[in-house]
């Protein structure tokens, strides 16, 4: 009898530790489920960092969903969206210089889609999407320029430089940084610069002098003026809000426009052809139209200006009416054969020449 008993209180306890783990799974799904349920976004993020965690943290507190997001340069996010084009893993690819994203549209590798607020966008900002079927959308700009760490410059007593004709003085030997405009957008936007401000054979004979006085070719647009800042680098050939961050950072950093007139960048956004998440995608569109999400940019120190008519253009981004800027071709610069055929002739005719 009192074994029976003993196996009844037995029964009893390992069925209440049943009841009581299943209840708790329950909890947990319910507590998980919401997230689940508004669903996911995998997001390839081109702009700096700081900006890409800012909207990733907003948008996920709007719409519940959950955002699975990596950062990487302009050109190199183009390569991997082209080597997963088989088996599409990003959802968005949100910033970066407009170029690689109207050679993605061109290649079939992003899908067309038009926001709702896209009226509410500047001319600018719509020009990439007309010319690629909706394919991709401005989201920003910015002109190209340099900057420069003054307190190294008078350190060395180097002159001032103000226009891209002055960086190739002997004076500068090693001392200017620019990006690789293989990986980089920036550094692409340099080069497509130089041949729309000089011909194609003025525009490479350009590249070829500044070679000789480049320290390093780096993998991210914005490194060379963050080393100048850091007093590693004396020059460094970036978009100029850019160089203004690390001014407003407190970094004896000085943003030049330079004198001949300079290319600009829109900044754009394209959905993944074969999004797995495309609803997701579409709200992300949405939400970095909107124009008081385009309004926090300022606070990450993101100087760009908006492609929203009705955003706040942070006050200390460089003043695109005061710089001559240049009538840039996108389509022609941003197309796969132009584009293609630019960098394989940087990496035959500059890139291995002597330094
Ligand atoms: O830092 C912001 C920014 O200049 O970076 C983007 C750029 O394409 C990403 O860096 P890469 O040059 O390395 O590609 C610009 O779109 C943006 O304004």
């Amino acid at each position: 009898m009192v074994r029976i008993l003993f196996c009844l209180t037995l029964i009893q306890g390992v069925s209440m530790k049943i009841v009581r783990m299943t209840m708790l799974s329950l909890l947990l799904l319910m507590v998980a489920l919401p997230t689940y349920a508004a669903g996911r976004l995998t997001l390839y993020c081109s702009p700096q960092i700081g900006w890409c965690e800012l909207m990733v943290n907003e948008f996920e507190k709007r719409t519940g969903i959950n955002v699975r997001m990596t950062r990487k340069s302009s050109g190199e996010t183009l390569a991997q969206i082209r080597a997963e084009k088989s088996n599409p893993k990003g959802d968005v690819w949100w910033g970066g210089t407009g170029d690689p994203h109207l050679q993605a549209a061109e290649e079939g590798l992003t899908q067309a889609y038009t926001s709702s607020k896209f009226g509410e966008l500047n001319d600018w900002a719509k020009a990439p999407h007309k010319a690629t079927g909706g394919k991709t959308v401005g989201i920003y700009m910015g002109g190209l320029g340099f900057g420069f760490n003054t307190e190294l410059l008078a350190k060395k007593n180097l002159p001032e430089p103000k226009c891209w004709k002055d960086l190739l003085h002997t004076a500068y030997k090693g001392e200017i940084q620019m990006a690789n405009p293989n990986t980089s957008g920036t550094a692409y936007t340099t080069l497509a610069t130089m041949v729309q401000l000089f011909g194609e054979d003025g525009g490479f004979d350009y590249m070829k002098s500044l070679h000789r006085n480049i320290n390093q070719y780096t993998k991210s647009g914005s490194a060379p003026i963050k080393s100048a800042a850091r007093g590693e680098n004396t020059i460094g050939i970036v978009f100029m809000h850019d160089a203004v961050t690390q001014g407003v950072k407190g970094m004896p950093i000085q943003t030049v426009a330079p004198c001949e007139g300079t290319g600009y960048e829109i900044g754009s956004m394209s959905i993944i052809k074969g999004a797995r998440n495309l609803d997701s995608a579409k709200k992300w569109v949405d939400f970095a139209l909107t124009a008081d999400v385009q309004s926090m940019a300022g606070s990450v120190k993101a100087y760009q200006v908006p492609s929203n008519k009705n955003a706040t253009v942070p006050k200390e981004a460089p003043d695109v009416s005061s710089i001559k800027l240049i009538d840039y071709d996108h389509a022609r610069y941003g197309s796969k054969s132009v584009r293609s055929g630019l960098l394989a002739k940087w990496d035959r005719d500059v890139k291995p020449l002597p330094r």
